[in-house]
């Protein structure tokens, strides 16, 4: 069996970007106006007034100051709150596949690898512009890359679930070359004009390149020694936005149709699962848990990962044991982790060990243990 490595990385991340107080005047602003055109209403006890938001909360309850965004001006605008992203002619790449053109060429060049070199392209994210033709098989031909690709969705897991399938696929000797691209505009999903999670999301994308061991020189990359994968069903997070919404009517519009959770639940719930399935498959590797110098987490909530770092390590995280790159991206869904793992990963060593983690809708957890080469 073909053991998989991961030889590169890359990141585009939108240049524009949303501070908290930026954020927070616009949702206000939104408030205000709501409150005072229902002024009547609120006063008969027919309509509930709404809260304002804060910079403050915001920081303390998630880690969040800022957040990259592929539209900061619609997002803005109290009387628009998304972005604007017009639908580009069909003779055009779509923005996804442009995003994840991006991504793909720093990860190819830091590898020095060829893109006609590769022999697939999985486009894994939370949220894809249009079933198809698939978005991957789009950033195949913009990236001049013979072979095959697909689209796969498992939300913020969907990166890691496209490490394993990537692996395994070398593994099953069908190719020996694979980008695994995670584009994700959560900012188009996110609604805006919901206190509880206004502020949970930015956009970027990822790439990751993995290859046959045997074509990377020593020396470069990371070995994947395993990945473990699990999923459990659950309604606290979810999106019911669709291709079955326009045959009923009555659900245009409603605020199901964009990201909605039970933040606090999702907390309680997944934060256990994850430091269990992490044990147990190190465990099953044959590793200690103080063979681990890092723990690339999924990033959407600084105290979430703080409590799964200690559970995991059996001590409060050191500095970088469990880097948080909240502060400056928010979450982006499946590209947090390998956000992390690009951007906290030059001081490792030669036989260092780590290990790459998403979790959230589904819920899904995936995990992918390394060892730097
Ligand atoms: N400003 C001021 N106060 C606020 C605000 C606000 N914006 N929002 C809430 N509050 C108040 C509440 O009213 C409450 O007040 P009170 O105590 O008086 O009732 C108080 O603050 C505490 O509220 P919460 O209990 O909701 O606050 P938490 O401490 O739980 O923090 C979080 C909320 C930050 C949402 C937190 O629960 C969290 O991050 N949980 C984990 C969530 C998680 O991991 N989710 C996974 C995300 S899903 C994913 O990553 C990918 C999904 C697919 C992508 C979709 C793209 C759009």
């Amino acid at each position: 069996m073909t053991r998989a490595v991961i030889s590169a990385t890359g990141l585009f991340s939108p240049p524009q970007v949303i501070d908290n107080d930026e954020l927070v005047e616009s949702f206000n602003t939104y408030v205000h106006r709501y409150n005072e055109r229902n002024a009547e209403a609120i006063e008969k006890g027919e309509l509930t007034a709404l809260e304002p938001s804060a910079s403050a909360f915001i920081e303390k309850a998630s880690g969040i100051k800022r957040r990259h965004v592929m539209d900061k001006d619609g997002i803005l605008d109290p009387e628009r709150m998304r972005p604007s992203i017009p639908q580009r002619p069909n003779s055009e790449y779509g923005i996804q596949c442009e995003m994840g053109m991006k991504a793909s060429r720093e990860a190819l060049e830091r590898a020095g690898f060829a893109a006609s070199d590769v022999d697939a392209v999985i486009v894994a994210c939370s949220n894809l512009e249009r079933p198809y033709p698939a978005v991957a098989v789009e950033l195949q031909d913009a990236l001049g890359i013979e072979g095959f690709a697909y689209d796969m969705n498992v939300a913020c897991s969907s990166a890691t679930f496209g490490i394993q399938a990537a692996a395994d696929s070398i593994a099953n000797g069908h190719a020996r070359a694979i980008l695994v691209v995670s584009p994700e505009i959560c900012s188009a999903h996110l609604n805006f004009r919901d206190r509880d999670s206004h502020f949970i999301f930015g956009d970027a994308c990822t790439a990751v390149l993995v290859q046959a061991a045997e074509d990377v020189p020593e020396g470069r990359g990371f070995d994947v020694l395993g990945s473990r994968l699990k999923t459990r069903f659950s309604n606290n997070i979810r999106n019911n936005f669709g291709f079955l919404n326009r045959a009923d009517e009555s659900g245009i519009g409603q605020p199901d149709k964009l990201f909605v959770q039970e933040g606090r639940k999702v907390f309680k719930e997944v934060s256990p699962l994850v430091a269990e399935l992490i044990g147990e498959h190190l465990e099953s590797l044959g590793l200690q848990t103080d063979q681990l110098r890092r723990l690339w987490l999924h990033q959407a909530n600084l105290n979430m990962n703080e409590l799964i770092a200690k559970r995991v390590l059996g001590h409060e995280p050191g500095e970088n044991e469990a880097p948080v790159i909240l502060d400056e991206y928010a979450n982006t869904s499946s590209a947090g982790s390998i956000i992390a793992f690009d951007q906290y990963q030059d001081d490792l060593t030669a036989g260092d060990h780590g290990v790459i983690c998403s979790f959230g809708a589904g819920y899904s957890i995936g995990n992918v243990v390394v060892r730097k080469r």
